[in-house]
């Protein structure tokens, strides 16, 4: 039963290796990113974390999509997936006004060529939640695109059923989240095609790595938001007066341990799984309907 790996691809905070011709193996490791620049100090079990996480949404949304998760290691941040022919876009859904959506409306009144309503406020929830695709950028920053360049990539069919099935995975996920406290105020999905043609769910989904989570309770629409998991690196960086380019500074260990407790806090209330259940045996994520 040995196994050869063979590594493919690093992102800043993951790694993918291919298991056969079928399979790949996707490892999330406890690096985190902070004003695009990867810290040197790795925060505990966040990628376990964000495995669970990605796993828990799997399995509670596959009714609204397949997904490429075939099943956890028992080293909780390793997933074994179906390999895909993977779509050039980035699927992003806007439910609150943030990040490149808000700067956009600032300086055009729309977000991907798409009006909104006058005077809104930054971080303001939207009428309705919309679909911002943008192209993966090899280099640097991925850029919004209008639906009909975005149509142009992946065929007018395509790009219909991949913005449906987005805006419906988005709504579910950000009803359960803000019942439990948490607002998923954008996420970015990443579908692939199966070999029969099937829109398939890939990557990671709705994780704070992949999402702006920010706690409920401290919601303030006029202004930026607080993030769940990494406002007390952001505090603590801004703290420093470090010029945001690599490489980043070392996190002290209250910072460290508070962040890694952020990210259990968010893990926790969000699936209503105790953290240690999930260390134990990963694959709960996929049998349980969750406490919550
Ligand atoms: C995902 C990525 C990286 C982690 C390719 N099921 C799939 N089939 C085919 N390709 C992919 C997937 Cl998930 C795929 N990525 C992004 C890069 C580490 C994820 F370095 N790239």
């Amino acid at each position: 039963m040995s196994e050869t790996l063979v590594h493919v691809a690093s992102g800043k905070v993951r790694e993918l290796f291919t298991i056969d011709d079928e399979r790949l193996l996707l490892v999330a490791s406890d690096r985190i990113s902070t004003f695009d620049v990867v810290l040197p100090t790795e925060i505990p079990d966040k990628g376990r974390v964000l495995t669970g996480l990605s796993a828990f949404w799997f399995a509670r949304t596959h009714e609204l999509c397949r997904n490429h998760l075939l099943g956890l290691r028992p080293d909780g941040r390793s997933s074994e997936c179906r390999r895909l022919e993977m779509l050039p876009l980035e699927c992003v859904v806007r439910g609150y006004l943030a990040g490149s959506g808000w700067k956009d409306y600032q300086q055009t009144g729309s977000t991907s060529g798409r009006a909104l309503p006058a005077g809104l406020l930054e971080s303001d929830r939207l009428p309705e939640p919309i679909f911002t695709p943008s192209t993966k950028a090899t280099t640097g920053h991925d850029e919004n695109i209008d639906a009909g360049q975005a149509a142009a990539l992946v065929g007018e069919e395509r790009y219909a059923e991949v913005e449906e099935t987005a805006l419906e995975l988005y709504r579910f996920a950000a009803e359960h989240a803000a019942a439990r406290g948490i607002l998923i105020a954008d996420t970015k999905f990443e579908f692939g095609v199966d070999e029969t043609g099937a829109l398939v769910l890939a990557d990671e989904a709705l994780t704070p790595d992949s999402s702006r989570f920010w706690p409920a309770d401290e919601y303030r629409p006029g202004g930026a938001q607080p993030s769940f998991d990494k406002q007390y690196v952001r505090d603590y960086c801004e703290s420093l007066g470090w010029d945001k380019t690599a490489p980043g500074p070392e996190l002290p260990d209250d910072v460290v341990a508070g962040t890694r407790a952020r990210y259990v806090e968010a893990f926790e209330q969000l699936t209503g799984i105790a953290f240690d259940e999930y260390l134990r045996d990963p694959e709960i994520m996929l049998r349980t309907g969750g406490g919550a």
